[in-house]
């Protein structure tokens, strides 16, 4: 990414045909460049003449050639959301316009932004922490309403209050153990020997752990869980598929081996974004390569399962092969789903409760649509996508907040063995790691992997 003494130039709108294009300019150079290619409509003023965050109407001028009308915005640092003077010109949305007006700022000065190094600005210039700039990538990417509402709650720092509760409670004993190290003889302050350590130690670990039980990977919540549909041949597997997505997305017919290759389709359900694999049947008694080709893939679908769906002929029983495939279906979060039901059943509870080992199981007729909404509901608590009351964290939050836990667990190990100067080690630790989740620690790798998946313009 550029110094932050350089001025970066991008469009923040997607190229092609639209309304409007947004072309952004972010660093000491904006307005000194914007001057170069922008004159108000009535009285020809440039931007330096403009004050700051007002909108007025002009051209957009190269050596005389008007190349569009325009909106223009100047924003004079800190009050921007670089932090830094930016320029925000809303032309319209041509894709001709907009590389004109890129090349101009070029040609001015600027150098084209690197993807999310706007948001970055933001973020080196604590216009927000590292929580609410990951948000921002989330927010531009979701797709449901539930992803959405978790964005703009970390946007507006629900996750950093968290971890400013941490903080601040981990500092004050971080505090006392450093204080009994220097003062404990004199002043007999006896913090470790009072138990206070371990005591707001505790209290520590139950506000992480709480954190923790509230997180969920924001990867499944914008790019959707994947939940794969498996059983036998026949079973009804691709009528299930079609009836969650209330479509009629794959083929079905009562010939066993209908389905050969894996089919996926999303939707969403309560706000969740869930992305439904129908697959073939496996076991099905065939010689034909095709056959056990499709078999693979199934298989290998399972694998790739943030949840399993088996599903059972109720009208048939269980037999060896189901069990067979369950074993298939070990490592893997799954489900039991016996179809059929509006047909005699051939299954006793006791073989059903054996076959499903502790899972949860679920009973539907999808030619009746009977139990299908239940069963949705049933797939969403089961993935843990609910979104009330909880966070969503990104897979290096996550990872810290597993390694937050570690840390406190070696504490913990420290205050029974009564050692100050380790406990005082390991919770600066747990502050580093924590720094490492807001940004107050700024790790430059980090942060290039973190800005890198944003697009540019952000
Ligand atoms: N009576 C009844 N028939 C059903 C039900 N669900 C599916 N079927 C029928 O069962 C047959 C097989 O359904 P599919 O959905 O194609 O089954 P599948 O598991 O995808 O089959 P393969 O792709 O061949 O492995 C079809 O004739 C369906 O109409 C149900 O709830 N009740
Ligand atoms: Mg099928």
């Amino acid at each position: 990414m550029h110094s932050r003494t350089e001025t970066i130039a991008a469009a923040a709108t997607p190229p092609g045909p639209s309304a409007l294009g947004v072309v952004r300019l972010s660093g000491p150079d904006s307005i000194k460049i914007a001057d170069t290619l922008f004159r108000t409509r009535k009285s020809a003023r440039k931007p330096s003449e403009l004050p700051s965050r007002t909108c007025h109407v002009g051209s957009i001028v190269d050596s005389g050639e008007i190349i569009d009308s325009a909106v223009i915005c100047t924003m004079k640092a800190p009050l921007s959301y670089t932090g830094e003077d930016m320029v925000e010109l809303s032309c319209h949305g041509s894709m001709l316009i907009i590389s004109r007006l890129l090349q101009l700022c070029r040609l001015a000065g600027a150098a084209y932004a690197e993807p999310g190094e706007f948001t970055k600005r933001a973020f080196l210039n604590g216009k927000m922490d590292l929580t609410q700039a990951e948000a921002v990538n989330s927010l531009i990417r979701a797709r449901t309403e539930g992803a959405r509402k978790q964005a703009i709650s970390l946007i507006s720092g629900d996750m950093s209050r968290a971890i400013e509760k941490i903080r601040d409670m981990l500092e004050e004993t971080k505090g006392l153990v450093d204080a009994d190290i220097e003062w404990g003889e004199e002043q007999k302050i006896e913090f470790i020997e009072q138990n206070g350590a371990s005591v707001r130690l505790k209290k520590i670990i139950c506000e992480t752990d709480r954190l923790v039980e509230q997180s969920y990977p924001a990867e499944s919540a914008i790019e959707g869980y994947r939940v794969v549909i498996c059983g036998l041949p026949n079973a009804g597997k691709s009528s299930l598929f079609n009836s969650l997505l209330k479509l009629s997305r794959s083929i079905t017919s009562r010939i066993p081996g209908t389905t050969r290759d894996v089919i996926e389709s999303e939707t969403v359900i309560d706000g969740c974004l869930v992305r439904f694999v129908d697959t073939a049947g496996i076991g099905l008694e065939s010689s034909k390569e095709i056959d056990k080709i499709s078999a693979y893939r199934s298989i290998d679908a399972i694998k790739s399962a943030d949840l399993a769906v088996y599903v059972i002929d109720g009208s048939s029983g269980i037999g060896k092969k189901d069990y067979e495939i369950r074993d298939k279906l070990e490592g893997v979060n799954w489900i039991a789903v016996v179809n059929k039901t509006d047909l005699k059943p051939k299954i006793d509870n006791n073989t059903l409760k054996d076959f499903c080992a502790g899972k949860e199981k679920v009973s539907v007729s999808c030619k009746r649509k009977r139990g299908i909404s239940k069963l949705a509901k049933y797939i969403i608590k089961e993935l843990g996508a609910g979104y009330a009351g909880r966070l969503m964290v990104s897979a290096r939050q996550k990872d810290l907040l597993e390694k937050l836990s570690g840390s406190f667990e070696s504490a913990a190990a420290e205050i029974e063995n009564g050692r100050s100067e380790l406990i005082s080690f390991e919770l600066g630790c747990a502050l580093d790691i924590l720094g490492k989740i807001d940004g107050k620690v700024i790790e430059e790798n980090i942060l290039d992997r973190v800005f890198e998946n944003f697009c540019i313009g952000k």
